[in-house]
């Protein structure tokens, strides 16, 4: 069992996997979820209007749900209700309930409010347990979270599961790099929790300051919040000598912690008795058959303080079949390989980012930074995909480097099906981030 129950906090939730729900047998599980699905759909009915509302339309009252089956009687919720019900529409407790509120950045507008009772902070600390208990990490480790701290829920969703767990969380948050690394190097860090991109960056200026992390006694690093790549994967755990685990979650639900890989890295376990996943065609709505990739869609068994019922994540992914490597019931899910509304559409072929991501990083002399530039250039679409090369191969031959640029180009082309630019640029000409990545650089409009 690589699982390790800790033991040190006398108030903690720890981790029994004996006791823990990633282990109960599936008949229990679905009756767990129908009881809370029947709970939740009661609670949103009597005290959100909104899901008065959206129920009453499609003819369905909380006496209609008999089982977890029944979930797909329940109406959607999309991001644009909860822009339309801002900042406080869709709550069903009342004010003096909610002991926090958190707040997704978003780019445009206002952005989603999240409310937790004391319970549903709660429910976020066990999941986020369970997360780093199946990421491997226990009592003794010594894990430096450098998830943004405030509205964003990554840093403090982390932390008090960290806290829970019965490690030792060094609240570093995102930024100052240097000290990042000080912390890393001097604080004994066995595990890191940030954004895989700014994972990239410090890995990047510890080279710089002469510090190889393979030499440390960091082993592991828990990242999410930005979709990556298999390719990424492998070039972080290449250059720091760690097992780079994938977690995911977003605001509406409750942040960090709605699923995470156990030790097999194959696929993120969904906390299904508190989230429950369903994957639907984006365009027609319906389940897609067993297997088949499609939206993600979460309805929350127990938020007491904001409960949502089907909403629509945009997070595009698949099932795993199959049983996981650690032996966890609850089931897994492919990682996030992009979300609907990331990818363009070029020359009428569809795009991902993470499609060229995982062509570029597999031609060697890249570097793990790139952005892409949409154009239009007399009506027609163009991308350019820039990308950091290794200060040997910038400095290189002409010659050498429109090789390399050929191959990329080619790989990439072979991989989306359609011709793109390629640039190399100089390592560390392409802006960091210390939370979420913009990969994706849209001057169309302009
Ligand atoms: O990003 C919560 C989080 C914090 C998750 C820390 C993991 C670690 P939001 O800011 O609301 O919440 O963004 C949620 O980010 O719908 C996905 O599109 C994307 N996302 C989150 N985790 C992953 C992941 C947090 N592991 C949105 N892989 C989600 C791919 C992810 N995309």
């Amino acid at each position: 069992m690589n699982d390790s129950a800790a033991s040190r906090n006398g108030d903690s939730v720890r981790f029994h996997p004996a006791s823990s729900p990633d282990y109960v047998p599936l008949p229990q599980l679905r009756d767990l979820q129908s009881r809370r699905l029947k709970e939740v759909v009661t609670r949103a009915y009597e005290n959100v209007p909104f899901y008065r509302r959206k129920m009453d339309e499609l003819g369905i009252a909380p006496g209609g749900i008999h089982s977890i089956d029944d979930v797909v009687k329940l109406p959607f919720t999309v991001k644009t209700d909860l822009r339309d019900e801002y900042p406080f529409g869709l709550f069903a407790t009342p004010m003096d309930r909610v002991v926090r509120l958190h707040a997704s950045s978003g780019t445009t507008g206002k952005p989603i409010v999240a409310a937790y009772t004391q319970h549903d902070l709660n429910v976020w600390k066990e999941v986020m347990v369970r997360s780093l208990a199946a990421a491997d990490l226990h009592e003794g480790d010594i894990i430096q979270n450098s998830y943004g701290y405030g509205l964003f829920t990554g840093g403090l969703g982390a932390h008090y599961g960290a806290e829970a767990l019965g490690a030792t969380v060094i609240p570093t948050s995102g930024g100052n790099t240097d000290r990042q690394i000080m912390v890393l190097k001097d604080f004994g860090v066995t595990a890191i929790c940030c954004t895989p991109s700014y994972f990239l960056h410090i890995l990047d200026r510890a080279a710089e300051l002469g510090i190889d992390l393979r030499d440390l006694p960091l082993r592991a690093g828990v990242f999410g919040a930005e979709p990556w790549t298999e390719a990424m994967r492998t070039r972080i755990e290449e250059a720091a000598g760690i097992k780079a685990y994938d977690i995911y979650g977003l605001t509406e639900i409750i942040g960090p912690g709605v699923g995470c890989e156990c030790f097999g890295q194959d696929g993120l376990h969904i906390f299904e008795d508190h989230f429950y996943p369903e994957i639907i065609d984006p365009e027609t709505g319906q389940p897609v058959p067993e297997g088949e990739e499609g939206e993600l869609v979460l309805t929350t068994l127990s938020k007491q303080a904001m409960p949502m019922l089907r909403y629509r994540t945009r997070d595009i992914t698949r099932f795993l079949p199959g049983p996981s490597p650690s032996g966890r019931t609850i089931r897994r899910i492919r990682r996030i390989s992009h979300r609907s509304d990331d990818m363009f559409i070029v020359r009428g072929v569809n795009v991902f980012p993470s499609q060229i991501e995982e062509a570029l990083l597999r031609v060697e002399g890249t570097l793990p930074h790139y952005q892409i530039v949409l154009t239009r250039h007399k009506g027609l679409d163009q991308v350019d995909v820039q990308v950091e090369v290794t200060p040997e191969v910038f400095s290189d031959r002409v010659s050498a480097l429109e090789d390399l640029q050929k191959r990329l180009a080619k790989t990439i082309e072979q991989t989306v099906n359609i011709r793109v630019g390629v640039s190399l640029v100089e390592p560390h000409s392409i802006a960091r981030s210390e939370g979420k990545a913009k990969r994706v650089v849209d001057r169309r409009e302009m």
